[in-house]
């Protein structure tokens, strides 16, 4: 699986597999991908962001992350297809050449390893992390309810058996604290882009609050033109909103806190489908969701680039 020609980017793909094919995207590409270890999992496996740069020192950059929810593997399985994209597209697609001139980009695609571990091995519908609650017989919090940024707050559960449990303090997720370390170490992103399945919609902030975010305004026009260029491929149709007016109201979300943080294009995804096959999407479903998102993503990433 290390050579990138014969990988199979239109099938689900265990840890070990993703992780060794990333060994050979960074071994094929050597002066523009490099891979980082942000820290480890709860159950102790490495996590780690694929850089994109040209050079220079903490150039301004922009986070993608997939796989946060374990069961929603039509992300990771983008995840993979966008790094394997940016590195054949850089050099020969003048935007994304452009935007490698002046801005980094970072990608996690397993932001939820135990999880995605447990997903292939136990629970094909697990979410939440692997972590132990004491006095609790359930583990797991969920990822997506665990940032600093109405913590608590209503859409998050205080039960430790739920899906949705916020977990006893903000951060308490080692998986959560390695990325919020990162990107305040960083201190230079632009846009950070969290990669979810599924319901076909792009969303920024808030989902803790119905109250509109400072640049709502903004946020919806940069969503709705990405989401005409994502359907200008096969028709994909999708909607444009804030988290708590367009999905629910949920509290302690990734983009939240990264908005709050100041990283202004702060938008999550749900990829395909609608609800026919929900979390178990068909994996020939897999290129035609990648390849629709990435005009979306580079749509965003150049309008950050620009502004
Ligand atoms: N949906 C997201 C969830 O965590 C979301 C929606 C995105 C909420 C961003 C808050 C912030 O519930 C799925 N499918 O996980
Ligand atoms: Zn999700």
């Amino acid at each position: 699986e290390r050579s990138s020609k014969s990988f199979n980017f239109g099938a689900y793909h265990s840890l070990e597999t993703i992780y060794s094919w990333m060994d050979g995207l960074v071994a094929a590409h050597p002066n523009l991908v490099t891979k980082e270890q942000i820290g480890t999992s709860y159950e102790g496996r490495p996590m780690y962001v694929l850089k994109f740069s040209t050079g220079g020192d903490k150039r301004p950059a922009i986070w993608v992350d997939s796989g946060i929810h374990s069961r929603e593997w039509v992300s990771q399985a983008t995840g993979v297809w966008t790094a394997n994209q940016i590195a054949s597209d850089y050099g020969t697609d003048a935007s994304l050449t452009s935007l490698l001139k002046t801005m980094d980009i970072y990608l996690l695609i397993l932001a939820n390893p135990d999880g995605y571990v447990h997903s292939h091995t136990s629970d094909r519908m697990w979410r939440k992390t692997r972590s132990k609650n004491p006095g609790s017989m359930c583990r797991g919090v969920d990822p997506n309810r665990n940032w600093d940024a109405g913590f608590g707050g209503p859409g998050a559960s205080t039960n430790p058996c739920s899906d949705s449990y916020h977990g006893p303090s903000p951060h308490s997720e080692i998986e959560v604290k390695n990325v919020v370390n990162l990107v305040k170490n960083h201190g230079n992103f632009k846009s950070f882009i969290s990669i979810h399945a599924y319901s076909q919609l792009l969303m920024y902030p808030y989902g803790y609050t119905c109250t509109d975010a400072l640049h709502a305004a903004e946020l919806d026009s940069v969503g709705r033109s990405a989401v005409q260029k994502l359907s200008s491929l096969h028709g994909t149709t999708y909607k444009v909103g804030s988290i708590c007016k367009i999905i629910y109201q949920a509290s302690g979300g990734s983009i939240d806190w990264t908005y709050n943080l100041g990283i202004k294009y702060s938008f999550a995804f749900e990829l395909r489908d609608t609800g026919r096959y929900g979390f178990i999407l068909p994996a020939n479903q897999i290129i035609p969701t990648a390849s629709e998102t990435w005009l979306a993503l580079k749509d965003i990433m150049e309008y950050v680039r620009d502004h």
